[in-house]
């Protein structure tokens, strides 16, 4: 017998690529500031909210500011950062994702967005994905960030099924964290030696397989 199972889906890294933005307006912030911020360093921004990831860039820097200036620096990196995004299209959705979601919908799977970007319905509207999400919960929606399982249950609970019931799909740490913590079947996308916890690793959204998917239902 066919399981009532759902999806939710993290974004960056997942459905599509942002982090390469971030990392860009991070390290032009970073310049400004007087220091460098590498690529390797940026790693350690993914999935982390947008002020956890100041707070990170300026401890690399070593930089003490004000909670005033802080908040300057945040609307500065967003407004930079939204300047990238505003020239997304369909054409930056990740391999595998569109297959992906027409197999859910085939198969009348529900699928949600659970991100910590405030971003997310806009960066969605400009790759043309927006309306096929049943929920979305993004980083307006949430007290408590990934790793605490709040979004994903946040995500459960508009989609009206059970936590146990729920698949996440995630390339962040902080993620598959939050999905176990919220009791659900956990999917990391990336290098398994990292995302060692997640019930199930895949090195990108093509190697999910139909017959996976088939298994999961059953
Ligand atoms: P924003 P996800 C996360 O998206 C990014 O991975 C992370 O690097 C970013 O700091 C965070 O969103 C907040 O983004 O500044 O747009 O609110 O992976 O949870 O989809
Ligand atoms: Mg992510």
């Amino acid at each position: 017998m066919k399981k009532e199972i759902a999806f939710i889906f993290d974004l960056d890294g997942v459905i599509v690529d942002t982090a390469k933005y971030h990392y860009l307006a991070w390290r032009n912030l970073a310049n400004a500031l007087g220091f460098d911020f590498t690529e390797e360093q940026n790693e350690l921004l993914k999935g982390v909210s947008r002020i956890q990831s100041l707070e990170i860039l300026l401890s690399i820097g070593k930089v003490n500011l004000s909670e005033e200036k802080k908040q300057v620096l945040l609307l500065q990196k967003n407004k930079e950062y939204l300047e990238y995004v505003n020239k997304m299209t369909s054409d930056e959705i990740l391999p595998g994702v569109n297959d992906l979601l027409n197999f859910l919908e085939i198969n009348d799977i529900k699928y949600a967005l659970g991100s910590a970007s405030k971003n997310a319905p806009l960066i969605l509207d400009k790759v043309g994905l927006l309306n096929r999400f049943t929920a979305i919960v993004d980083g307006n929606d949430v007290s408590k960030a990934k790793p605490d399982p709040e979004v994903f249950l946040i995500g459960a609970k508009k989609l009206g099924v059970n936590p146990e019931n729920c698949v996440v799909v995630e390339d962040a740490i902080a993620g598959i964290e939050a999905a176990n913590a919220a009791k659900m079947i956990s999917i990391g996308i990336g290098d398994a030696n990292v995302l060692y916890e997640a019930d199930y690793v895949f090195k990108d959204m093509t190697a999910i397989t139909p017959d996976f998917l088939k298994n999961l239902m059953n």
